[in-house]
Formats: C-alpha cells, structure tokens, sequence
C-alpha cells in the first residue's frame, strides 16, 4: 500500500507540530481537546487499517467519558465490540506521535506486520459524544478514514455503548438492528416485557427505600445519557417513572458536580437533583458507560449505592434465577482492587459464587469474565455487565422453550444486557427489573451488605512509570521499599485486621491512586495519608508532603 504524504497529513491540515508524546491507555488517548486533532486523523488512518486486517467494520468512539468539558479522547472498538486489542495500542501510540516525516514509514512497518493487504475497502462506525470539540474532532477522523480509501458509518452523537453495540451488530447481525434506533427499540421492549410479567409494584408509605417503587430521578452527567434518556423514558413510562436532570443542552456543565464519577468519588448526591427524603437516583458519567444509584433515606442520610452494590445484585439474582430453572451454569464474579471488602466477603461466603480479581480497565475485567459461563464484571466506579458464553446462551434459549419463567426470565436479561461493553442504561433497566421482581425497596438492596469505610486518595509524583504492581494491582513491586513499609503499617496495632490498601499508578492521569479501607472512618483517614506519605517519601512525591 501506498502512503504519499501529502494523503496521510491531509496536505499539510492534519501535521504533527506538537512535541507533546501520547500513550494509547486503558481508555485510549485522552487529554486537551485542543491538542487532539490530528491524533483524531490519525486513529481514522489506524481505524482504516485495523478494519482492512480483520475484514471486518471497526468502531471509533470521542469522548472523555468523566473526564471535564475541556478534555476529549478517542478509543478503537474491535469487530465483536470489544476493546481494541491489546497488541494493536502499541501501533496506536507510535501512529499518534510519529513526526510527519515518519509517519509512512510508521504505516508501512504496521501493514507489513499484520498482513495487511488492500483488497478490502475499510469501513469504520464512528460516534461522538456532546462535548464541544467532538464535532471538529469528529471531521478529522472521518478524514482519516476517507484518507485511506475507507467508508464510514456516522453514529452521530451516542453513548459509548451504543456505538460497541453498532459495530458488534454491523459485524454480527444476529446480535440486533445495527441501527440508533435499534438499540432502543431493543432495549424498551425487553424491558417492557420483563416489567410486564413482574409483580406489580405496590404502594407504601415510604417507596423509595421500603418497598419497590416506579419513581427514579436520572442525573445525565449533562452529557450524552441524558439525550438517549429523554428518547426512551416516554416509552417506557408505563414501567418506570424518569424524571431527567442533568440533561444536557443548557442545564448544566458537563460531568460537573454531578454524573456517576462525581457522585462516586464525592460519596454524595448530585447537584440539580432535588434531594428530598425518600428520594433515589440513578446516576450515569458523561458517556453514559457507568452507572451509580444514590438514595436519601427518612431520616434525610445519604447512601451510595456503586458498582459493587450493582454486581452483588445482579449475582444474586441470576444465581437464583438459574437454580429456580435448573441451569447448572458456572456463574462468577469479575473484581477489581477497588472493589469493597464487603461485597467480596458477601458474594464469596454468602452466595457461594466465585470472584475473580483483574487489573483495573474493563478489557481485563472483561477478559476474565469470559472464563465463566456467566460472567459478571464490575468495577466499584460503576462499569460493568453481564457476557454469556455460546454454550451458555444455548442452554439458557433451550430452556426458555419449556416451560420455565425463570429461564425465559434469563434469556430476556440476556437481551436488555449490552455484552459488548459496560452500558449505564442497560445497566440501570436491569437494576429496575430486579428490584421490581423481588419487591425490594433502596434499603433492602442496601441491606445485602455494609459497605467497609473507604477512601481514595492522588499522590503526584515526579515519574509515576517507576510503579509495577503484580497481583491484579493489590501489591506494589516497584519501588521496591514501599510494599515492604505498608506491610509493616498494615502489621501495626492501630488497625483491624480487615484493613487494606494498595497503591497503582494511574492509567489515565499523570499521578498515583492510593486506596484504604479499615473498620472506622479515622482508621481509614490515618491509613490513606500513612500510605500517601510512604508513596511521597519513597518514590520522589511533588508538591507538598501529605
Ligand atoms: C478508564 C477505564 C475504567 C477505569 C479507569 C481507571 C475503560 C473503558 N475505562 O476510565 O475502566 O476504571 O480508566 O482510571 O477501560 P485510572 O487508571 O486513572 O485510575
Ligand atoms: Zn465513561
């Protein structure tokens, strides 16, 4: 293949003038909106190609999903909606900072070792999200898509989920209507026909935390959940009352004080949502591909409701369903390091179900979740799903041809489930149907277990590249003393022995995340700054000592 320069810089409009180095991570590029662009013409070049090596459409998502209004980033979706592989982000960062002089060459070294040939007329899904930049950064990728020959698909402005969902169905057709409205047509009318068969919900004086109640307030991030929200909540409203905050368009900043990551991080309600007693909330982040529930007991207490919350639910139900069918399925549980203690001791010794810990970044959660029959991920933040192996989904449609409402019950979350990726709203419709199913009101659910106090605390460093960590990130190898230091702390008398904490380097930000957990909120406190001042004083900390 032939890569004349003046095609592969858009005749000079797309040139690599920056000295800035990007580094393809866990979520892809990520960083200033500004100093994007041509790193978007170029993931529309690499797009181009990674479709014609897999003779298949490929997906490219802009967004900075939590990240502030000001950022934006870029991630490749592969065939089966899945995370670009592994093998090709090293492709993507050279692609991202090879001058303009090396750029060919950087090309050339990719189609040669991939095989690459170029019979097949690349075809590329893309999506956006409703920041500001998106739409300039959008024309440079469909550039560097049409660069090279390819075709593109516009999504025009989606969740992150929904164009996983594009490009696994574009590829796959089986999987559902490779349309925007496809997805919504599918996810309402599973969701109605899981409400319709459910116990209706009843009437009590306190619903939200005592007793299922249809009444959910929906805080948008202002981002682009709110949008797909306000398309699906009227035709689902006969099943599930939304009332949509944060929707974007003139209400708010985005993922500003509000939005899943927020409310997460903060452990406290959204700002515009009314707060009242009794009142709960669903909150998704600005890509909508996480989801956390907030409530407001009588008494006018907070509760977070997060991702483990979420997966401890969603365990239990599909366990229950599939022992009522007679499903000897393997069912596990997919966790990270961040994942309370609480919910780990609850799904392990109360429900008997397995749990396994991955690095943090979905396509590990993923990848391990596709050892299990039924594997369930979720991160604490609020990531997570639900994937089904092919044997697995077989025995599950056979037995929904008998007889079965617990099997039929299974086969139909099947569907409103987005196997392809964490989906906020799939998510929460999920969460609604089994609550509904089993009567249960925020405090029930919240009762399945207490939460460890917690915290989680940033420590900048001069090189946060000098942290390994081994043991899906629970210890610390390099540098090599500070392990060794926090054994000895954790080893001191003013914890309990349940307390733990790690320390990762992120992979999104330019600092290090320290997490504690203990039995008391000071113990917490004491354990989170002894570790951040052991990662300070031994690994070059900037700034001021915590
Ligand atoms: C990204 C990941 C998310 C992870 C987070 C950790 C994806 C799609 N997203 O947002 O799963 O929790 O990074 O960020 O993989 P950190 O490395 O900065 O702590
Ligand atoms: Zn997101």
């Amino acid at each position: 293949m032939e890569f004349r320069s003046d095609v592969i810089t858009c005749s000079g409009k797309y040139s690599n003038n920056q000295q800035k180095l990007f580094s393809y991570g866990t979520a892809g590029f990520r960083t200033k909106a500004d100093d994007l662009e041509t790193v978007l013409f170029r993931m529309g070049l690499l797009a181009a190609l990674r479709s014609k090596a897999k003779k298949a459409h490929i997906g490219l998502m802009i967004t900075a999903s939590h990240n502030p209004a000001c950022d934006n980033g870029v991630k490749l979706v592969d065939p089966y909606g899945e995370m670009m592989v592994e093998s090709w982000e090293a492709h993507a960062t050279h692609v991202a900072n090879a001058s303009d002089d090396e750029l060919a060459g950087v090309l050339h070294c990719i189609v040669t070792e991939e095989h690459i040939t170029a019979d097949h007329t690349a075809q590329v899904v893309i999506g956006r999200d409703t920041r500001p930049s998106s739409n300039t950064l959008h024309a440079a990728a469909v550039s560097g898509v049409e660069a090279l020959g390819g075709k593109v698909v516009d999504c025009g402005v989606v969740t992150t989920p929904l164009l996983h969902y594009r490009v696994r169905c574009a590829n796959d057709p089986s999987y559902g209507v490779a349309s925007n409205e496809g997805y919504t047509d599918k996810l309402v009318e599973t969701f109605l026909k899981l409400q319709s068969c459910a116990q209706p919900a009843t009437s009590c004086a306190q619903p939200a935390t005592s007793c299922y109640c249809q009444d959910l307030l929906f805080d948008g991030a202002n981002g682009v959940g709110g949008l797909q929200m306000a398309i699906m909540a009227p035709r689902i409203s006969q099943a599930l009352k939304l009332t949509i905050h944060n929707g974007g368009e003139g209400q708010g900043v985005l993922n500003y004080r509000c939005g899943a990551d927020f409310v997460k991080v903060s452990q406290s309600w959204p700002s515009g949502v009314p707060a009242t007693p009794g009142s709960r909330c669903v909150s998704v982040d600005g890509d909508a591909d996480r989801v956390v529930y907030s409530y407001i007991d009588e008494l006018g207490a907070y509760h977070l409701m997060d991702g483990d919350k979420i997966a401890t639910l969603v365990v239990g139900f599909l366990q229950e369903q599939l022992s009522e069918a007679g499903l000897a399925l393997r069912l596990g549980l997919v966790q990270t390091a961040y994942a309370n203690g609480a919910s780990t001791a609850y799904v392990n010794d109360s429900l008997k179900v397995p749990v396994g810990f991955a690095k943090t970044g979905v396509k590990h959660l993923h990848h391990m979740a596709l050892s299990f029959d039924i594997g369930v991920y979720f991160e604490a933040n609020g990531h997570g799903t639900v994937i089904f192996s092919d044997s697995a989904s077989a025995a599950i449609k056979e037995a929904a041809s008998t007889d079965s409402p617990a099997a039929r019950r299974l086969a139909a979350v099947k569907d409103l489930i987005n196997e392809t990726v964490g989906d906020a709203i799939s998510d929460l419709l999920l969460v609604e149907v089994i609550l509904r199913h089993r009567g249960w009101g925020m405090r029930d659910w919240d009762a399945q277990y207490h939460d460890m106090p917690n915290k989680l605390v940033t420590v900048r460093v001069a090189d946060r590249s000098v942290f390994e960590t081994t043991d899906a990130e629970r210890r610390c190898t390099q540098p090599a003393a500070l392990q060794p230091a926090i054994d000895d702390l954790l080893s001191t008398s003013f914890l309990h022995a349940r307390a733990r904490t790690f320390v990762r380097p992120s992979g999104t930000e330019d600092l290090v995340r320290v997490y504690a957990e203990a039995a008391t909120q000071s113990h917490v406190e004491e354990l989170a700054l002894q570790v951040s001042r052991l990662v300070f004083d031994l690994a070059g900390g900037v700034g001021e000592r915590p």
